[in-house]
């Protein structure tokens, strides 16, 4: 019964491309997990409209409503408590969250970040990656700790770099992996198969390299 099924709680900011993947997971039976909330710092973030879609509760959270960071995250904390996830999956959250919110959920708290970690921490990774004239860009994800986009990597997937590439072309390009690779660790996690020890990945009682696994 779909009760029993892992809970995962969903934070967005956007358009939720990555939040749509995990629904067609879940739908298709590849990803054995409910969602039981979407939760959003913006009013407008697209993705509310596929949560609700989907039937699942839609959530806007306005962290412009809030006096501080910390507020800010005690009530989005509060919020998310009372749908008991198993999981607390970032998916295009564009807020930095608080060293008390991060270790409330240790061990517990995904994210996706658009480029080749360590490298292009922070925004714009698109843009910087097109700057520096990479050749190769990618998308990591990793659990979450204090130290923004620092946590231990899980999985990394690569794209090319074209000469003539723009920011929202390369975008596109990663995005299409990123809907691959999240599911798919959303759903080693769910099964039991992946936990953050010491902070590091742990994936079939083995230590992930710090690039993640190597799925070639
Ligand atoms: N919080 C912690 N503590 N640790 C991480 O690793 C986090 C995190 C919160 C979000 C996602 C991250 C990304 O994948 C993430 C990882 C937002 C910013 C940012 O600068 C940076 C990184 C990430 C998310 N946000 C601005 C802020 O002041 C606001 C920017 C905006 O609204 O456009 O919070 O990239
Ligand atoms: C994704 O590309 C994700 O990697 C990135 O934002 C996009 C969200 O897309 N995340 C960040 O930049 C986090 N700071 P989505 O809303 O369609 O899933």
């Amino acid at each position: 019964m779909s009760e029993k099924k892992p809970r995962l709680c969903v934070l967005i900011s956007g358009n939720g491309s990555n939040l749509q993947a995990m629904i067609d997971r879940i739908q298709s039976g590849q990803l054995e997990a409910s969602i039981v909330a979407v939760i959003a710092n913006k009013a407008n973030a697209y993705g509310l409209v596929r949560a609700e879609r989907a039937g699942i509760p839609a959530i806007c959270l306005e962290h412009s409503h809030y006096a501080s960071r910390d507020e800010y995250d005690m009530v989005l904390k509060d919020t998310i408590d009372t749908y008991t996830p198993d999981c607390v999956v970032l998916a295009g959250f564009m807020r930095i969250l608080t060293a008390d919110f991060v270790h409330h959920y240790a061990g517990k708290l995904l994210n996706i970040h658009p480029s080749l970690l360590p490298k292009y921490k922070g925004l714009n990774t698109h843009q910087r990656a097109i700057e520096n004239g990479d050749k190769e860009h990618g998308v990591s994800v990793h659990f979450v700790t204090p130290e923004l986009d620092g946590g231990p990597v899980i999985i990394q997937s690569r794209v090319p770099v074209f000469a003539e590439d723009t920011p929202d072309e390369l975008a596109a390009r990663v995005q299409e992996q990123e809907r691959q690779i999240y599911p798919l660790v959303l759903q080693w996690f769910v099964a039991g198969r992946l936990s953050m020890k010491d902070n590091k990945a742990v994936l079939d009682e083995k230590i992930l390299p710090t690039e993640g696994y190597a799925n070639d």
